[in-house]
Order: structure tokens, then C-alpha cells, then sequence
């Protein structure tokens, strides 16, 4: 029989070391054990590995590429231990994500030194933006497992980004893109008042 314990890297997210679960529950925010699913539109219907799906690296980079879903899995993984806050509230925390770090994937595009900023595309035209320094932090993964289980389609499978420092609404389900930018633009929820940014510490929520 295989061992199932994992032997990938794991990284903390920083935010889950600041004590205790209260000390871990940014401000108005109210903890739950399950794990609500969130978004707009329909789930969609998503085969990785239909000869269409690509996940590309593109924009103000020199190396712009694309990957098919089997080349991203055989990539080296690594675990992240984060929690979860959603601007409607709720936080999760304790949560275990496998995938490759989005770091490692932005730097074999080359970004061209003008690149400040990334808007994430997802399936079904939704987009999300993000400085670039934010995306690039060690916790940062497009992740494909979730407490070591392939992530459902509810929760973004085959693949979504994960940006546990900021609210949830920047961590893309089903995600097939990252553009690299010299200027922030509002993605999806943005453009409908979300914050530029979404420090869930500062509460950055709507407006910007
Ligand atoms: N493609 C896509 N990703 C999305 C969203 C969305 O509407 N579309 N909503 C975001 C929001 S607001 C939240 S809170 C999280 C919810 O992730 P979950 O359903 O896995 O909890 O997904 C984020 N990613
Ligand atoms: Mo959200």
C-alpha cells in the first residue's frame, strides 16, 4: 500500500499564525465549519483535458505560454495552510490546498519590468484583479486539491486561483488565465463595487 501522507512543501499562510481562532477572525467577520459555496452565474462544465483547455500566462510578459491541465498537475506541488474570508462574512479557517505556486508560473512568462498589476480570467467571462506583488507571495497557488481531494466544481475545479491573504472573492474559481499589466483594472465583482485591493484586516470591502 502507498503512503498518503504528504511529502509536498507545505507553507502557512502568515494571517493563520496570529493566535488564537478569535485573534485569526478579521473584523465583522463571523466563523463557520462548512464551507459555503459563492459565486454568480452557473457551475460550469469544465474537461481539463479536452484539447481546448489551456491555462495561459499572457499580457507584459517576454514568454507569454500555455499549459494543458495534465502538464500543470505534473508540476511540483506544494501544500498551503490558510483560512478563508468572504466579504459576505463568513471565514474558514484551517484549510489545506494543494497546487503550483502562482509565483513559479508568473516568472517562467518573464513579467516585463512595467507589470504591476494581473487581472485573473475564468471560464464564463469572470475576471478578477490583483496587484501583481500579491499574487506572487508564497502562499499563493492555483490550486486543484482541497484537504487532499480534487476540488469540486462548486468550489472551482479543475483548477482556481488562491490568494489567502484577501478576501475570497480574489481567489478565482475555475481559472484559465493570468494577465500580466502595467495598469489595475476592476475585474467582475470590482466593477460592481468590490475594492481594488480586499485586505480583510482593513476591511477593504467596497469602494475604491
Ligand atoms: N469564477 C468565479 N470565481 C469566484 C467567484 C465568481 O463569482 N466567479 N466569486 C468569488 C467569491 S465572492 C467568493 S466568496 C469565492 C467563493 O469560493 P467558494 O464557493 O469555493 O467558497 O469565490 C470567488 N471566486
Ligand atoms: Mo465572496
Amino acid at each position: 500500500m502507498s503512503e498518503s501522507r504528504s511529502t509536498r512543501p507545505q507553507i502557512i499562510s502568515p494571517d493563520t499564525l496570529r493566535g488564537s481562532a478569535d485573534d485569526r477572525t478579521p473584523p465583522e467577520q463571523v466563523l463557520t465549519s462548512k464551507w459555503p459555496v459563492l459565486h454568480h452565474g452557473k457551475v460550469p462544465t469544465v474537461d481539463p483535458y479536452s484539447p481546448d483547455w489551456r491555462l495561459k500566462i499572457f499580457g507584459l510578459v517576454e514568454a507569454p505560454y500555455e499549459l494543458t491541465y495534465a502538464e500543470l498537475r505534473a508540476m511540483p506541488a506544494i501544500d498551503v495552510v490558510c483560512d478563508m474570508h468572504c466579504v459576505t462574512h463568513w471565514s474558514r479557517l484551517n484549510n489545506v490546498f494543494t497546487g503550483v505556486p502562482t509565483r513559479t508560473l508568473i516568472e517562467r512568462a518573464k513579467p516585463r519590468p512595467e507589470s504591476r498589476f494581473v487581472m485573473c480570467h475564468s471560464e464564463a467571462g469572470f475576471t478578477t484583479n490583483l496587484p501583481l506583488q500579491e499574487i506572487v507571495t508564497e502562499d499563493c497557488i492555483l490550486a486543484y486539491q482541497w484537504e487532499g481531494q480534487d476540488l469540486s466544481p462548486e468550489h472551482g475545479g479543475p483548477l482556481r486561483g488562491l490568494v489567502p491573504r484577501l478576501y475570497l472573492w480574489k481567489s478565482a474559481k475555475w481559472i484559465r488565465g493570468i494577465e500580466l499589466r502595467a495598469t489595475d483594472a476592476p475585474g467582475f465583482w470590482e466593477q460592481s463595487g468590490y475594492h481594488m485591493h480586499g485586505d480583510p484586516w482593513k476591511e477593504e470591502r467596497f469602494g475604491w
